[in-house]
């Protein structure tokens, strides 16, 4: 869906951020397969849409809080793919000097503030930024993605509780990929709609098609908007599907082939390139173009990040608060 609101020009970065996050979890993905990199890895392919559709609307100044599928939350908000990589490699030259990795991002010069493996961990916190903002009055807000699963965490009620009755310039983004790890949302829920909870606490909210970014674009036009101009917290649930396994290395018994099939056929950026297609925006070769840089900068990023040091042994205690 192409509302007449957009400027077609504007589009095509759209595109291209969302190849960018592809690339670079693609890219991740087969180091991690060699081993290069280590650890959990949960990758968001397929879920890029939610994170352009969301980050292209806000300032450098605008806080973003992720949580440990953030990759694409944190390139979408501008952080640097050099030293991200390196950060998801361990080395010396990444964001958190290495000392964070892919669950742990802090992109600060891009406004990313933080992510964590603690589900629901970041709800809370984004609300601390919220109310920073609405202090500082330049009309700044905080954006907190997080999944289904983190909606039955007990911060998140009481962040939605606190973030409406103080108007705090806050947006809460669900991804909700209908899985929480292992877990389908029907076995963890009854509540079918995260952004019912949202009701419940009086805040504003939408149920999009997380897949379409046009779709999340529109809703996250209003809720921004909403945030930035004092009226309080905004929700925004997102319905999408990670095409990975909730980790890389889960052989996903717990999802049928045919679900995933399903979802592959609604990949949010072949439906983007469909869209820009039909409305004349991009040629095939234009395409192409795109993929083929987003794939140049990825390599590049993956050179940069190998070709580091490892963190000094006697760094170990360094930038570290207990
Ligand atoms: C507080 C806490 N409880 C449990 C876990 C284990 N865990 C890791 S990821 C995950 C599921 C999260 O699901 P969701 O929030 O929907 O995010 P998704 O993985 O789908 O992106 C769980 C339960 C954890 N990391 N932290």
């Amino acid at each position: 869906m192409v509302t007449k609101r957009e400027n077609p020009t504007e589009l095509v970065p759209l595109l291209r951020t969302m190849w960018l996050i592809r690339a670079f979890e693609e890219k991740v993905s087969a180091l991690y397969a060699m081993r290069e990199i280590r650890g959990l890895l949960h990758l968001g392919i397929g879920q890029e849409a939610v994170a352009v559709g969301t980050c292209s609307l806000l300032r450098t100044d605008d806080y973003v809080f992720g949580g440990h599928r953030s990759h694409g939350h944190a390139i979408a908000k501008g952080a640097d793919i050099n030293r991200l990589m390196a950060e998801i490699a361990g080395r010396a030259t990444g964001y958190c000097a290495g000392k964070g990795g892919s669950m742990h991002i802090v992109a600060l010069d891009a406004g990313f503030v933080t992510a964590t493996g603690v589900v629901g961990g970041t709800i809370p916190l984004a609300l601390g930024a919220a109310f920073a903002a609405k202090e500082k009055s330049k009309g700044q807000v905080a954006v907190v993605f997080f999944g289904d699963g983190a909606g039955q965490a007990g911060a998140f009620h009481e962040s939605l509780n606190i973030a409406s009755l103080w108007r705090l310039p806050v947006i809460f983004v669900c991804e909700n990929n209908g899985y929480a790890e292992f877990t389908p949302l029907s076995s963890h829920t009854l509540i079918e709609r995260l952004a019912r909870h949202a009701q419940t606490y009086k805040i504003p909210s939408n149920t999009v098609d997380g897949n379409d970014l046009l779709e999340v674009r529109e809703a996250m036009t209003k809720a921004v908007q909403h945030a930035r101009t004092g009226k309080g917290p905004a929700f925004v649930e997102c319905l999408t599907h990670r095409l990975r396994g909730h980790y890389e290395g889960d052989p996903a018994k717990y999802r049928e082939l045919s679900e995933l099939a399903e979802w592959k056929e609604k990949d949010p950026i072949a439906r983007f390139t469909r869209e820009l297609k039909h409305r004349k925006v991009v040629a095939d070769k234009d395409i192409a173009a795109i993929e083929s840089e987003a794939r140049k900068l990825t390599e590049q990023a993956a050179q940069f990040a190998l070709a580091s040091p490892w963190p000094a042994p006697g760094e170990v205690a360094s930038q570290v608060t207990a």
